[in-house]
């Protein structure tokens, strides 16, 4: 069912790395007390992986064992899910799947500055032109809780920030 039952709305942001899901996310947190997981740090805190990827250079995440550590979270509401991938999560856990975009060079620059180089830097760059995750969301979740966001400039972390808060100001429970 959507809405689930909870009482406050379930946010997914999802987007290639580099794209501002956790500045995002923290600041969207601030403002509506909702509580942001970022799923690549509670994987790394709770080890919840099953090694590592040489070839993408990160830990291989069990999402079974994700998904059982944030299920009774996920079921109470008042998530802000931080995560670059999006196809293994309950559909009916999120009322909103937000999808961040970067253009081309202003990403390169990012990732570039975060220190990814070689097949690294260029899968990461693929993701982003190929619309990876924008095309994952939309295969995953109803059309009309998946919202892509620019997410290029300062201006664009503050206009989506508020977006986003209006957004949960406005959130009722189903059935209400
Ligand atoms: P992600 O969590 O998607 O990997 P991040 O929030 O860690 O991304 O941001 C990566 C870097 O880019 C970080 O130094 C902050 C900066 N950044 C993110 N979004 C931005 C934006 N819209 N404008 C300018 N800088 C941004």
């Amino acid at each position: 069912m959507a809405g689930g039952g909870r009482m406050r709305p379930n946010i997914l942001v999802t987007g290639t790395p580099g794209t501002g899901k956790t500045t995002t996310c923290s600041l969207l947190a601030d403002a509506t007390q909702l509580r942001h997981i970022n799923v690549g740090d509670l994987v790394k805190t709770k080890n919840l992986h099953d090694g590592w990827d040489e070839v993408f250079e990160c830990q291989i995440m069990n999402e079974e064992l994700l998904c059982d550590e944030i299920e009774d979270m996920m079921e109470d509401g008042g998530n802000i899910v931080d995560y670059h991938g999006c196809d293994f999560f309950p559909e009916h856990w999120f009322d909103r799947v937000v999808v961040l975009q970067t253009d081309n060079s202003v990403l390169y620059d990012r990732l570039s500055s975060r220190g990814y180089m070689g097949a690294k830097l260029t899968n990461n760059m693929e993701c982003e032109i190929f619309q990876v995750l924008l095309e994952e969301a939309r295969s995953s979740y109803a059309a009309d809780i998946v919202i892509p966001l620019q997410s290029n400039c300062v201006e664009d972390i503050s206009s989506n920030v508020a977006t986003l808060t209006n957004w949960v100001n406005n959130w009722r429970p189903v059935g209400s």
